[in-house]
This record gives C-alpha cells, sequence and structure tokens, in this order.
C-alpha cells in the first residue's frame, strides 16, 4: 500500500508516489456547485500555502476541504445546461452544475484528493492532463482503472510535483464526453508567490460544438465542422472582457480541448509566451509576438504590459469567430440578383437578398431566427455591429481600474485626435481613376484552363 519508491527516475526532486489513503476517504467533501455562467470572484485561498488565484472567464474555482493536511476536491460529473450566450442554451455534460467544469487551484507541494462521483448515464474517468503523477492515478480508462460506473465514486490522490497550467478531461468515451463539454482547467501555482507574479492571470478553454441552429444539444459525431467556437462553453458577446489597469502585469492561459488548432491574437501590446505545457519558459528563452498558435491539447501561457484601450483577442481563423448557421451558403460577393430576388419576392415575400455585397450586411440586419440560436456576426460595439460571433474577447485597459476589481468597465473614450475618422477635406467624391494595365488577350491555353468546381459537402 506505501509505496515509496520514486516513479520518476530522472526527477531526484520528486517526491514518492502519493498512496490513496483510505482513511481520508470516509467522508465525502461538500460538492460546490454552480448555477451560472456569470464569473465568480476568485476567493484568496483560506488555508494551506498562500497563492494569487487565477480568474476564470464565466467560470469558477472549486473550493476544497483541508483534511490532515491534504486538500480534498469533490467534483460530480453530470449532465448540465450551459448559456452560451445570452438567447442561447446548451444541453452539454460537466462538472458541478456548469461546463467546463470548476478551475481547480491549489500549490506546487500540495497533496490533493479528489474525489470524482458519476451523475452520468455512462461510465467515466478524470485525466489530469500534463500533470506528473503515478501511472495509476492518470485517469484512462481499461489502461489505468476500471471507468468509475453509474453512480460510483472514485479517489485520485497524488502531490503536485510542478507549478504550471494544466486540464482534466474524462479518458472514457472520449470522443462523446469531450463533444458534451466535459473539462476542466487545472492551475498550478508555484511554492513561492513571488515567482512568476503577475497583476491579472486570465485562465479559459477552448472548446467547441456542434448544436444544430434550433436545437439545444450537441452532434457528438462530428469530427472538424463544428459550429459553436468557444471560450469556456461561451461565445461572444457571452464572452467576458480581460479588465486591466494600465501598466499591470497581465497573464492569459489558454488550454485547448476543441479537435483543431487555434492561433489566438491580441491586438496591441506584445506578448511573451512564459509557459507551456512543460512548464514555465526560461526568460532568455522568450520573444515577442501577437499570436500564438495552441494546437489540440496543448496549454499556454502569454503575458503583457497592459496599455489603455480596448484591445480585441480572438482566433485568427476567421470561421471561429462566427456562430451557428448553416454552411452551405453560396458565395454571393459580385452577383447581381436584383431581378430573379423580384421573381421569388412575389413568391415567398420576406425573401432577403444577401451577401452580393459581402457579408457584413448580416451582422447588422435583424433575420429572423429559430428558437435557441445565436446570430451568426453578433456583438455591438460603441461605433456599432462588430460583426463577430465565437472566439472573441475585448482586453479592457483603463487608468482608473482598481487591484482586483474585474467588473466591465464599458467603453473606451479615445483621447483627442487618436481616433480614425472619415476623411472630409475638400469636398470631393470623385477620387480619380487608378491607371490599370491594359489586360492582354485571352489565348487558347487561358480559355482551356478548367476551374474546380463543385463545393459541395464541405
Ligand atoms: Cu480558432
Amino acid at each position: 500500500m506505501t509505496n515509496r519508491r520514486s516513479f520518476f527516475k530522472a526527477g531526484a526532486a520528486l517526491v514518492g508516489t502519493a498512496a490513496v489513503s483510505r482513511a481520508g476517504a470516509a467522508s465525502l467533501p461538500e460538492a460546490a456547485m454552480q448555477s451560472t455562467a456569470a464569473m465568480q470572484p476568485p476567493p484568496l485561498p483560506p488555508n494551506g500555502r498562500p497563492y494569487s488565484p487565477v480568474i476564470t472567464l464565466n467560470g469558477w474555482s472549486l473550493p476544497w476541504r483541508m483534511k490532515d493536511n491534504v486538500k480534498e476536491f469533490h467534483l460530480v460529473a453530470e449532465p448540465v445546461v450551459r448559456e452560451i450566450a445570452p438567447g442561447m442554451k446548451a444541453n452539454l455534460w460537466g462538472y458541478n452544475g456548469q461546463s467546463p467544469g470548476p478551475t481547480i487551484e491549489a500549490v506546487e507541494g500540495d497533496r490533493v484528493r479528489i474525489f470524482v462521483t458519476n451523475r452520468l448515464p455512462e461510465v467515466t474517468s478524470v485525466h489530469w492532463h500534463g500533470i506528473l503523477l503515478p501511472s495509476g492515478m492518470d485517469g484512462v480508462t481499461g489502461l489505468t482503472q476500471p471507468g468509475i460506473g453509474v453512480g460510483k465514486t472514485f479517489v485520485y490522490e497524488f502531490v503536485l510535483q510542478r507549478s504550471g497550467t494544466f486540464m482534466y478531461h474524462p479518458h472514457a468515451d472520449e470522443m462523446t464526453q469531450m463533444a458534451m463539454g466535459m473539462m476542466g482547467l487545472f492551475i498550478v501555482h508555484p511554492k513561492d508567490p513571488r515567482l512568476y507574479k503577475v497583476d491579472r492571470d486570465f485562465a479559459f478553454l477552448l472548446n467547441a460544438y456542434d448544436v444544430e441552429p434550433g436545437s439545444a444539444t450537441p452532434k457528438v459525431n462530428t469530427m472538424l465542422d463544428f459550429n459553436l467556437w468557444t471560450w469556456n462553453s461561451r461565445a461572444f458577446p457571452g464572452i467576458d472582457p480581460l479588465v486591466a489597469r494600465t501598466g499591470d502585469r497581465v497573464r492569459v492561459r489558454v488550454g485547448n480541448l476543441t479537435m483543431t488548432n487555434h492561433p489566438i491574437h491580441m491586438h496591441g501590446p506584445h506578448f511573451e509566451v512564459t509557459g507551456t505545457d512543460g512548464g514555465w519558459v526560461a526568460k532568455a528563452a522568450r520573444w515577442p509576438e501577437v499570436t500564438t498558435d495552441i494546437a489540440v491539447g496543448q496549454m499556454r501561457a502569454f503575458e503583457f504590459d497592459a496599455v489603455a484601450g480596448d484591445w480585441a483577442i480572438h482566433c485568427h481563423k476567421s470561421h471561429h469567430t462566427m456562430n451557428a448557421m448553416g454552411h452551405s451558403v453560396p458565395t454571393m460577393i459580385g452577383v447581381d440578383h436584383r431581378s430573379v430576388a423580384e421573381k421569388i419576392t412575389k413568391l415567398v415575400p420576406d425573401y432577403m437578398v444577401m451577401g452580393e455585397r459581402g457579408m457584413h450586411d448580416m451582422a447588422e440586419m435583424e433575420m429572423p431566427l429559430p428558437d435557441n440560436t445565436l446570430p451568426m456576426m453578433t456583438g455591438t460595439g460603441p461605433f456599432g455591429a462588430i460583426g463577430m460571433g465565437g472566439m472573441f474577447s475585448v482586453v479592457k485597459v483603463r487608468d482608473s481600474v482598481k487591484a482586483g476589481d474585474y467588473a466591465d468597465p464599458g467603453w473606451y473614450t479615445h483621447p483627442k485626435g487618436a481616433l480614425a475618422y472619415e476623411y472630409q477635406g475638400d469636398g470631393r467624391s470623385d477620387l480619380p481613376q487608378p491607371v490599370r494595365a491594359t489586360a492582354p488577350k485571352a489565348d487558347a491555353a487561358t480559355l482551356n484552363a478548367r476551374k474546380p468546381t463543385g463545393h459541395e459537402g464541405h
């Protein structure tokens, strides 16, 4: 039972195997529940080693019970209803009332004992993604443990060997359970709270769902063509802003549990990646960036010095800043279909011509949508439609924000002379035509060129 052999030969500094204490498992710690998608201000640790908690966007951190110097947490895997954004709720699976599950926060060197109760209709398990632990605690159904049966509770116990940004998710029927939203963040703070200290520490998971417009339950067999691209199971404009004070050192931690990579791009100040799956990045190995690509299963932490303004932060795959809508919409740019539209309107009075001058109109029009469906491009700023959904938010930096205040400060007031404006200088609207080269005569080769056709099925 008490196996004290080192489980990781190369790491002399590592503490020995965590042995589950059956006495400790005698009574279940209370399982805190959350019914709202509103961000819950992070509590300071009531006991144990000190740390500065992370801000989980639209989320919360799980309280623990300290028992004989062990932090005891209780996760309950269960069906939940998550508000993806105001106007749309999804039937997901998650933990303790929400998807993603609550963020687990602890400190390097802590011994944690995590009770997992299964209230799903099938077996589950929890894999502690990125955390170095005895392999028997790794949570892989069939390989390191039997699945946690319906209605049963399992206990995981291990010592946190190193600090960093980690995740948890099932390793049982993963395709279904992750497509349904079962995942959470696991943050391990450094033992020395002065190490890597920042003023604000935000965290979110990249996740994705395929929920048909008008329905509420994700299609779990979808492999790549998801239609809801979310951060912590929220789509813009439902995603919290990242609020900071001018000059704050800000960290953003991101984990990717979707089925594709996401180049996360931030406007404004350059940032540097300070943490990866392998831990903290040495100062000499950091370089300035404005986009960091986060592959499937990866975690990244990046840091910057906050500069006043409203700065967009988003995935740079432009289809990931869109909300659900059918994808089989033909490209109409450059097509004048007014005469056709007139004929259709006689038959279908509500018919709308759209897309022939680009898609921006769609961000502004109020189109009737099926129930429980978000507009495809949405969110309104001080200057009109933002035309974004999905994986998009705003870093809102102000001089006046107080320490510990994460409330939305509203829109930025731009200093005089620091705002783009419409040119009205000489009143001319007939701008000179550019001189264009004359097109060469089409020859046989051009006429024979075959263009690819048929994009149905994408
Ligand atoms: Cu993306």
